[in-house]
């Protein structure tokens, strides 16, 4: 970030990943997606930004209900009114064909669509334009990216050839998009550039959740392949993070909490500032906190504490969503009813109760009465590998390999 002291030329709102229409453990989230819009909307006025990019992952499903819709309808229009252009990128969770069908029909409204990799580069470089009239920047406006979109399979391919051939590919797309904006930059009088992205990098740093992401991955996008652009939007990622130590790399994260897993992470909508050097700051605007959630791990005899500190966040009209761990040694067949207990009249609504796996003696835990939602699947496929004769390096492999086949599904249906 350099502050210049000239004065802004562009303002840029950066969010992804809203996954509107997501269905979470019988939970829907329309309420905290409708407070969401209508928060950036109030930003988007409030800071007189320019142009929001929406970095892909729009819709939770390639087949969103009717109510998941609506709410997209809502954010273009309630952004429309505000007076920022909307920008939509596609993302592995959105169906191109689902983006593209009203994309003719927003356009008149403001919105530009961009579904997945287009017939020629030139559609997918755009101009933005400024609140007060004039070119502010120039958008590589890229969506997630599918091999069959870039590439055409040869046979006798290995999966790691295919993967280094999809790597050169997106690059090559980030080149050819970025030889063009630069020419319509220089057309204008050299205007900023600014590239989007849906996909996983090398180079983020973030908290373990997110790091577990890479691990066996070989399709992780390499920071420096990236286009020369004064800042790169991008999504995929659910929790904010810069990439690389670059400042103008960024992820903005989801603006909801999708899973207990980012429970305790911030949410943000980032605001990007360009004066005529290029990318002058970068601010994160904190999302409100819509719909109270938290996982408690600890004892049977510490939950008591532990709920009551968590019912301070949820009202009754908004109980707060509970993931309960309990640890301890002991065989607890009544474990819901005791919790239920211990929840009884606090504004609270305990939507998983599981217990702790692990621990001293891991073979004495009683895994018959265990379901299989209590257990992730790297848990399941160790627990199948313990049942064979195997030496410690052809295990780890297994493991390895299994790790990889796992985040090759969160790819296409993941984060
Ligand atoms: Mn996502």
């Amino acid at each position: 970030m350099h502050l210049s002291g000239k004065p802004s030329i562009l303002r840029l709102l950066h969010t992804s990943d809203w996954h509107l229409g997501q269905h979470f453990m019988g939970k829907s989230r329309q309420a905290e997606h409708r407070a969401f819009i209508d928060w950036l909307a109030a930003q988007a006025a409030a800071c007189q930004a320019d142009a929001v990019l929406l970095a892909g992952d729009v819709f939770d499903t390639s087949a969103p209900p009717s109510h998941a819709r609506e709410l997209y309808h809502h954010a273009v229009l309630s952004l429309r009114d505000a007076g920022a252009a909307l920008v939509v990128l596609g993302g592995n969770h959105d169906s191109a064909a689902v983006l593209g069908e009203s994309r003719a029909l927003l356009a008149e409204l403001g919105a530009r669509v961009v579904p997945c990799a287009a017939a020629t580069p030139e559609e997918q470089v755009l101009v933005l334009q400024r609140r007060s009239g004039g070119p502010g920047a120039v958008l590589c406006a890229v969506p997630y990216l599918r091999a069959r979109e870039l590439l055409l399979s040869l046979p006798g391919e290995s999966a790691a050839d295919k993967r280094v051939a999809l790597q050169q590919a997106i690059r090559a797309h980030y080149g050819a998009l970025f030889e063009i904006a630069r020419e319509r930059s220089a057309s204008l009088g050299g205007l900023p550039i600014v590239a989007t992205g849906h996909l996983a990098t090398v180079g983020a740093t973030g908290g373990d959740a997110v790091r577990d992401i890479y691990v066996g991955t070989l399709e992780a996008f390499p920071t420096d392949a990236f286009p020369a652009a004064d800042y790169i939007a991008l999504g995929h990622i659910h929790q904010p993070m810069r990439v690389g130590g670059h400042e103008h790399i960024r992820y903005c994260g989801s603006p909801i909490p999708l899973g207990f897993d980012e429970a305790a992470q911030h949410k943000e909508v980032l605001q990007v500032d360009f004066d005529l050097a290029g990318l002058q700051s970068v601010t994160p605007l904190p999302v409100p906190c819509f719909q109270p959630m938290a996982s408690l791990r600890g004892s049977l005899a510490a939950l008591p504490a532990e709920l009551a500190a968590a019912a301070r966040a949820g009202t009754p009209q908004t109980p707060a969503w509970l993931d309960v761990e309990v640890a301890g040694d002991d065989y607890l067949p009544d474990l819901q009813a005791r919790v239920a207990a211990v929840a009884e009249g606090l504004p609270v609504e305990v939507l998983r109760v599981r217990r702790a796996r692990g621990g001293a003696a891991p073979a004495l835990v009683p895994i018959a009465r265990e379901t299989l939602d209590e257990l992730a699947p790297g848990d399941v496929f160790e627990r199948r590998l313990r049942e064979e004769t195997l030496d410690e390096a052809l295990r780890e492999r297994l493991a390895a390999l299994h790790r990889g086949v796992l985040s090759d599904l969160r790819e296409e249906g993941g984060a």
